[in-house]
């Protein structure tokens, strides 16, 4: 008997588990109800560990394996192929392309893309600086600017320019008509689905649309003498153990792949870190001082991939941030056979939740201050004691994110040109409000900018 929620006839624990608050609610009823707790939504039980014992167990690669959830598994129909992030493991698709991959995300090839993370990251700067005194700033749109023009400038040299436009670029439009449509599919039964004709269409040609333009970039890369040294550049050139290319259509839906789980996330993340950056003036003084040390007091002069590597604050606070608001907030795992989780037993196959935002805030991992923002609980010496499984906001195993070193160095550098320029300035009767889809962001977060002692 694994401990729970006291649910109602029929409906199980649904009404407990209000749309849009879903994952705060379970993670407020898991540190309620234990480590390992059992939910029933409509007749369906639902298993959902936040301890560590359980995580030690999920995360064992030779018992445990990715499970596809069903908002991944909607995504990935509708690509041409399934990529990295939807594809079953043992899909000899995602092991081929997998292998493609690594190299292109290893740390000395995202160190190739630190000018072009700079080049977006200078637009933000640019648009804070020209704002008037005073000026709102919606930080989780602008942050969504950066990371989308980033990951398209980097993954397969594509410009948005999604700060020179007030509505979206078609291609972004495209995107989150697949996502919203993707999300609205999870709420309804499959012959409604198939009878919302024009919701149908538009979904259709928003994936038409996004294959389309990222087939013409490759033709078009093809077509040219550099490959180039982009993620696009990589996976043309790149084969896999058996000497292997990707297919082309496998191509497209990496790219697309990439696009949405590498901008989804890092912007919540950099949104969150604003948020607590205009909370916590000690916090923002020391990271101040931190950069104004390591890059200099100068914002024109552009911050070196060696200097990056020194702003340990800076990545202190990123951690902290996706300890308490891990932006993606839960993974899934399935046992490959009959065996047990946290001294639960469960029969090969079974889908369990991992959620890693109510893993972050145990008492027993982090201390009595566990649901309080405060970087020290990365500072070195706590770090280096922290059980293996304590902290997966990227997951875990072959299945792990393969965008993680690209995503933090990302972070890095922009939270540092922000703090570097910049005071943030909090609006003291705002309380965080959090808006869940597949990812969590701020919502409803403004703040000004106030450059710091003439140096923009
Ligand atoms: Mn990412 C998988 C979190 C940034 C591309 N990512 C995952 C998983 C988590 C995750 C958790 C595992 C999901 C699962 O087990 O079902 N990712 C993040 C977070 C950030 C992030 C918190 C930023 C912060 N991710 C990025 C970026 C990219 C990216 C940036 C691309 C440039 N992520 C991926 C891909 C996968 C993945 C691709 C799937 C990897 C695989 O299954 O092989």
């Amino acid at each position: 008997p694994i401990p729970g929620p006291p649910g109602r006839p029929f409906v199980g624990n649904l009404l407990d588990l209000p749309r849009g608050r879903m994952i705060r609610t379970m993670a407020d009823l898991a540190l309620r109800y234990g480590p390992m707790m059992q939910i029933n939504v409509l007749g369906g039980d639902r298993y959902v560990a936040s301890g560590l014992e359980m995580f030690d167990d999920l995360c064992d690669e030779s018992r445990f394996a990715k499970f596809v959830a069903r908002p991944q598994h909607v995504l990935g129909s509708a690509l041409p192929t399934r990529g990295l992030f939807t594809s079953e493991s043992g899909d000899p698709l995602w092991k081929s392309a997998h292998e493609v991959l690594l190299p292109a995300f290893s740390m000395r090839s995202i160190r190739g893309y630190t000018p072009l993370m700079i080049d977006i990251a200078d637009q933000l700067m640019l648009k804070w600086e020209r704002l008037n005194p005073g000026e709102l700033v919606d930080v989780t749109a602008d942050m969504t600017r950066l990371t989308l023009d980033t990951i398209a400038l980097c993954g397969f040299g594509y410009r948005f320019n999604s700060f020179y436009r007030d509505s979206r670029h078609p291609f972004v439009e495209a995107m989150m008509v697949m996502l919203a449509e993707g999300q609205a599919r999870l709420r309804l039964p499959d012959p409604v689905v198939k009878a919302r004709r024009r919701a149908l269409r538009r979904f259709d040609a928003s994936v038409e649309l996004m294959t389309t333009t990222v087939q013409g970039i490759i033709d078009e890369r093809r077509g040219s003498d550099d490959p180039g040294d982009d993620l696009l550049g990589r996976m043309l050139a790149g084969v896999d153990k058996d000497g292997k290319r990707l297919p082309d259509r496998d191509i497209v839906s990496q790219c697309i792949t990439f696009l949405i789980a590498g901008h989804e996330t890092t912007s919540g993340l950099l949104a969150f870190a604003v948020h607590y950056l205009s909370r916590h003036p000690e916090v923002a003084r020391r990271a101040q001082a931190e950069v104004d040390e390591v890059l200099g007091t100068d914002p024109t002069v552009p911050p070196t991939d060696a200097q990056l590597g020194r702003l340990t604050y800076i990545s202190q606070i990123l951690e902290e941030t996706l300890r308490l608001w891990p932006t993606a907030p839960a993974f899934f795992r399935r046992p490959l056979e009959d065996t047990t989780v946290g001294g639960y037993e469960f029969t090969a196959g079974t889908p369990i939740m991992a959620l890693s935002m109510a893993l972050h805030r145990q008492k027993d991992i982090w201390g009595a201050d566990a649901e309080e923002f405060d970087p020290e609980h990365f500072a070195a010496e706590r770090r280096d004691g922290l059980p293996p499984n304590a902290f997966k906001p990227f997951g875990t195993g072959a299945r792990a994110c393969i965008g993680r070193q690209f995503a933090l160095q990302e972070a890095v550098l922009v939270l540092a040109m922000v703090v570097q320029r910049f005071d943030l300035i909090g609006d003291p009767g705002y309380e965080l409000d959090v808006r869940e889809s597949i990812t969590i962001k701020p919502q409803g977060l403004m703040i000004t900018v106030r450059p710091r002692d003439g140096r923009t």
